[in-house]
């Protein structure tokens, strides 16, 4: 239970997020976890973090690498009075709150769309945001936060080794999780608590590198593979990229930079 103990003070001043805060010790995936607390009732802002996940989970059922006491791996859940349109837009907020809060360890985060937060082309941060609606009304939005934070290269399985990094590679040295896990908590609370997305959408085009790029985009639906040019981001969160010429507009997908 280390990572709550040293900021039991700290966090009680954000407004909703981290107002209550679940800790455990090993779970399978916070994100299941937060969504059964969530069918029975959890709060607005609840967050749940754990030491360890056995079965930390990306997009599409993906396995997500979540070490014991090497990282922070933990799920907000959002009761937002919005559409179930709206819900990617969370995940921006997600990168968007984690960006200003690496700012305040002179980290300059680079936000790739949809979820990723990467460092010398490998992910640090990855989101998965979750949700339960009806047609019309979001019942809740649960986002799945992993950031590795203090992993060495030779700890990550050979199969991500070339794709993952960590904010311990970036910082020249290991951070504290708390501290890293309250900044993070206090930029979600601070944009949560605004009246519109537009700060959110300010800072993700502030730190985002996919705009203006050459990209390929496997998009998740069909999983057909597209090559063009990442051109702008929508209001409802989606990419919208120059594809041979014409504007195509993805809402979920895999997006890889080309160098040319
Ligand atoms: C994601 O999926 O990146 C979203 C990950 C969300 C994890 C958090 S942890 C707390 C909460 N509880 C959960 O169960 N999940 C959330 P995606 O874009 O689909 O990327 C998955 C891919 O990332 C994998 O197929 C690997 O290639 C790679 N990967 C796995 N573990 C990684 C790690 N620790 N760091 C970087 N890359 C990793």
């Amino acid at each position: 239970m280390k990572i709550l103990d040293k900021l039991k003070n700290i966090i009680a001043k954000n407004k909703i997020i981290g107002a209550e805060i679940i800790q455990k010790n090993v779970v399978d995936s916070t994100n299941e976890l937060a969504k059964t607390l969530a069918k029975n009732g959890a709060a607005d802002g609840t967050v749940i973090i754990t030491e360890e996940q056995t079965g930390g989970k990306g997009r599409l059922d993906r396995k997500f690498f979540s070490p014991r006491d090497k990282g922070l791996w933990f799920s907000i859940i959002l009761r937002p009075k919005c559409l179930p349109n709206d819900a990617p837009k969370f995940t921006l907020m997600a990168a968007a709150a984690i960006a200003c809060a690496m700012k305040r360890f002179n980290l300059r985060a680079e936000i790739k769309w949809p979820n990723d937060i990467m460092y010398s082309g490998r992910k640090l941060v990855g989101i998965l945001t979750e949700m339960s609606a009806e047609v019309s009304r979001v019942n809740f939005i649960v986002v799945g936060i992993g950031i590795n934070v203090n992993i060495e290269r030779a700890e990550f399985p050979e199969n991500i080794r070339d794709v993952a990094a960590s904010l311990s590679e970036m910082n020249g040295g290991n951070l504290n999780r708390a501290e890293v896990f309250n900044a993070v908590l206090e930029e979600f609370d601070r944009l949560y608590n605004q009246k519109s997305f537009s700060e959110v959408f300010k800072i993700w085009r502030e730190y985002n590198i996919t705009l203006g790029k050459n990209i390929n985009v496997i998009e998740a639906d069909s999983g057909e593979i597209f090559t063009g040019k990442a051109i702008d981001i929508a209001n409802d969160g989606a990419l919208i990229a120059d594809i041979g010429g014409e504007l195509k507009t993805f809402y979920a997908g895999d997006v890889s930079i080309r160098t040319k």
